[in-house]
């Protein structure tokens, strides 16, 4: 288990708890001043799109961004966290329209999850909800396998989308207000379908002394072999063209050689009654029916058997 991270045990408990918390955290001026920002600097915005600012090839662009957020976010991040490393941020935003949705997915595994804790400080800059694309989340699924998460690695849940999406609960906040997810959290977010754009920031933190990694498996290498890479703190910046790049070898870090890694497999029951399990450990009721226990299998043979008599 990593060393607490949240200044506040409660807080803690929680986050572990449940994978998530949801906390004040900007100021309505602070807000004011980062959407201010956002609006300054993105002249021409795409429309009906999901996009964040690291996906752009400007470096300049990004760092400035990051280090905006960064500013402005350190007092808070010093009013929860302790032991702590901001890794960065950036703007995500959503334009109306139905393609600017978010596929279901947990966060690359940038640590050492077994040590040391990665965490997605997610703010909208407007009050949010299901229909200008809040972020869901499967409260507890944090624990329902122990995984590694790389753009070239499917998800322990990959094929199986249709029954872990409507498991997700939508978690509606007022502007500025933090969602602060583990990494290997599942969430999503739908599109945005009002009239009014969704700008929300992301801004990353890892326990102190965790060496930032990524992971890569080469699509011709045998199945469970992974190459790890250290990075340096602006890795995520490093992208020149993110939806290439983050599939290839990585041209950022150093190679610290290879992880015997295959992703867990679960079976549809197996993964229904851990979300089952994992939602209500985290305090949520299930919308899955139970599954069909063997013993109930055994009883109805039983009864056929009775009335063949
Ligand atoms: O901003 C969003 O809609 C989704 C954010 C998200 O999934 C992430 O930061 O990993």
């Amino acid at each position: 288990m990593p060393e607490p991270i949240f200044k506040n045990p409660n807080l803690q408990a929680l986050f572990d708890k449940q994978g998530f918390v949801v906390v004040p955290f900007l100021n309505n001026d602070e807000t004011s001043i980062l959407t201010n920002f956002f609006h300054q600097i993105h002249a021409d915005i795409p429309h009906n799109v999901f996009a964040s600012s690291s996906y752009s090839s400007n470096y300049e662009y990004k760092k400035n961004i990051s280090t905006k957020i960064t500013e402005l976010f350190s007092i808070h991040f010093e009013r929860y966290f302790m032991e702590y490393a901001p890794i960065g941020g950036a703007f995500l935003y959503k334009t109306p329209g139905n393609c600017s949705k978010l596929m279901m997915h947990q966060d690359w595994t940038i640590v050492d999850e077994q040590k040391y804790y990665a965490i997605n400080v997610w703010v909208p800059l407007i009050d949010t909800n299901e229909q200008n694309g809040t972020l869901f989340v499967l409260p507890g699924s944090h624990l329902i396998a122990e995984t590694l998460r790389a753009p070239t690695l499917p998800f322990f849940f990959t094929g199986k989308e249709d029954l872990v999406l409507k498991e997700l609960v939508p978690i509606n906040v007022p502007a500025g207000t933090a969602i602060i997810i583990n990494h290997s959290l599942i969430h999503y977010s739908p599109p945005n379908l009002t009239d009014k754009i969704r700008i929300a920031i992301t801004a990353g933190v890892i326990s102190k002394n965790a060496q930032l990694l990524f992971y890569f498996k080469d699509p011709n290498a045998p199945q469970a072999q992974i190459e790890v890479f250290e990075q340096e703190p602006d890795f995520l910046l490093q992208f020149d063209n993110f939806h290439q790049d983050i599939f290839d070898r990585p041209k950022t870090g150093k190679s610290i050689g290879y992880k015997s890694y295959n992703t867990p497999t679960l079976t549809n029951e197996q993964l229904k009654s851990s979300i089952i399990a994992t939602k209500e450990a985290a305090g949520y009721s299930s919308n899955v029916p139970p599954a069909c226990a063997p013993t109930q299998k055994s009883w109805w043979k039983k009864i056929i058997s009775l009335y063949k008599k």
